[in-house]
C-alpha cells in the first residue's frame, strides 16, 4: 500500500508539472487503474491538490505544507522551550505521547507536535477535532516547583502566552474566555488542556496541551462545530505559517513562565484580565454541581472564577463551561 504511494509520488516528481494518465501510471507502477485512483484519493485526503484533466491525466498542483521541526528550530529564540521536539504525522493524542515522555524523564520544555490527532482530547473526556496539516496540535512538558493547588494558574498563563504569540505572528488579538478558550469574533479558535503527573506533595510534570485552529476551512469542521468554532484562516482570509506561530507562542510562554516563577501569579493575572472577554459580563456557568447565572466579577489569585449571582452571593467556580449572555 504505502510502497505504491511512494512510487506514485516518485512518478509525479520525475515529471514535474506534466500530466500523467491513469493508464500510464498503472503501467509504470504495475498495478490496476483502480489502485491508482484509490491512491490519488488518499493523497487528496492528505492535503495534496491534484488536477485531473480528461484525456491528459493527473498533475500535482500543490503539496501539503507540513510543520517541519527544523522550521520551528530555525529562528526559535527560546532557551529551553521547544529545544527538544517530538514530531509525528498522525497520533492518537499529543497529550498521551507527552505523558509517556514525561514519565520517562523528558527534559522540561520538551514539546510534542503532530499534524493530525485521531483522538484529540478536551476537558471532561470531550474530543478535540484536529484535522491533518491545518492546525497546531501541541503538548508542552513543564516541571514547575509549585503546590499542586496552583496548577490552574498555568492554564491561564498558557492562554496569555497563546494570545500574545498569535498576536505577534498574525496581528490578530484573540480574547480569553475563562478558563481556557481563545475567541476571535466570539468564536473558539483555540483550547487548552492541562494534565498533571504528581504525588501527594509534588508535581512531577505538567503537560499543557494546546490546540489552535490555524488554516481550517469551514468544511474541515463537523456540522455541529460550525456555529461555535472558527480559525485564523476563516477570520482573516489568509493562510498562516504554523511554525512561525509555534515559535512566537513558545517565546511568550518562556518569558511569562520565568516571570511567574520569579514573581508569582499576580503579573500574569493582570495580563490575563486585560485579555479576558467574560469579566464584567453576565454569564451562565455550567459545572458538575449544576449551573449558576450571574456577573463574572474576576478571578482570584489562584485563578478561580468569581461569579456574583442575582442575590449578591459570590460563588467560587473551579471548573465550568461558560456561556456569555450579553
Ligand atoms: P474543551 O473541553 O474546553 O473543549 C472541547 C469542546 O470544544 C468539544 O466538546 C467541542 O464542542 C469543541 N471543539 C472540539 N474541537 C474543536 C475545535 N477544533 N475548535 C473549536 N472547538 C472545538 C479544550 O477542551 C482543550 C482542547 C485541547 C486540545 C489540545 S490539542 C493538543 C493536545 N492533545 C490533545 O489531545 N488535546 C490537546
Amino acid at each position: 500500500g504505502n510502497d505504491l504511494r511512494t512510487k506514485l509520488l516518485q512518478a509525479f516528481a520525475d515529471r514535474p508539472n506534466e500530466y500523467i494518465s491513469g493508464q500510464e501510471l498503472a503501467e509504470v507502477l504495475r498495478c490496476s487503474r483502480t489502485a491508482i485512483w484509490k491512491h490519488i484519493e488518499e493523497l487528496r485526503k492528505d492535503g495534496f491538490v491534484l488536477e485531473a484533466v480528461r484525456k491528459k491525466g493527473y498533475r500535482i498542483v500543490e503539496v501539503p505544507h507540513k510543520i517541519i521541526p527544523d522550521e520551528i528550530r530555525l529562528g526559535l529564540e527560546t532557551k529551553q522551550l521547544g529545544r527538544s521536539i517530538h514530531y509525528e504525522e498522525t497520533v492518537d493524542s499529543t497529550q498521551r505521547i507527552a505523558q509517556r515522555l514525561a514519565y520517562d524523564g523528558a527534559a522540561e520544555g520538551t514539546i510534542v507536535i503532530a499534524e493530525e490527532q485521531l483522538g484529540g482530547r478536551g476537558r471532561l473526556e470531550r474530543s478535540w477535532h484536529s484535522p491533518k496539516y491545518k492546525g497546531i496540535w501541541m503538548s508542552i512538558i513543564l516541571r514547575p516547583r509549585i503546590p499542586i493547588m496552583q496548577t490552574p494558574q498555568l492554564t491561564l498563563l498558557m492562554a496569555v502566552a497563546a494570545v500574545k504569540g498569535i498576536e505577534q505572528a498574525t496581528g490578530c488579538e484573540p480574547g480569553i474566555k475563562w478558563p481556557n478558550d481563545l475567541l476571535l469574533n466570539g468564536k473558539k479558535i483555540s483550547g487548552i488542556l492541562t494534565e498533571l503527573q504528581a504525588d501527594s506533595d509534588r508535581i512531577h510534570s505538567l503537560i499543557i496541551g494546546i490546540g489552535i485552529n490555524v488554516n481550517l476551512e469551514l468544511e474541515d469542521y463537523p456540522e455541529e462545530l460550525r456555529n461555535t468554532a472558527s480559525s485564523l484562516f476563516i477570520e482573516t482570509g489568509k493562510e498562516w505559517d504554523r511554525a512561525t506561530i509555534v515559535q512566537s507562542i513558545l517565546l511568550e510562554l518562556e518569558k511569562l513562565y520565568s516571570l511567574y516563577l520569579e514573581n508569582g501569579f499576580y503579573p500574569i493575572k493582570l495580563l490575563w484580565e486585560s485579555y479576558a472577554v467574560s469579566i464584567g459580563k453576565r454569564v451562565k456557568a455550567t459545572t458538575l454541581n449544576g449551573s449558576f447565572t450571574g456577573i463574572a466579577k474576576g478571578i482570584t489569585d489562584e485563578g478561580v472564577l468569581l461569579l456574583e449571582d442575582d442575590n449578591g452571593k459570590v460563588h467560587h467556580i473551579y471548573s465550568a463551561d461558560i456561556l456569555i449572555e450579553s
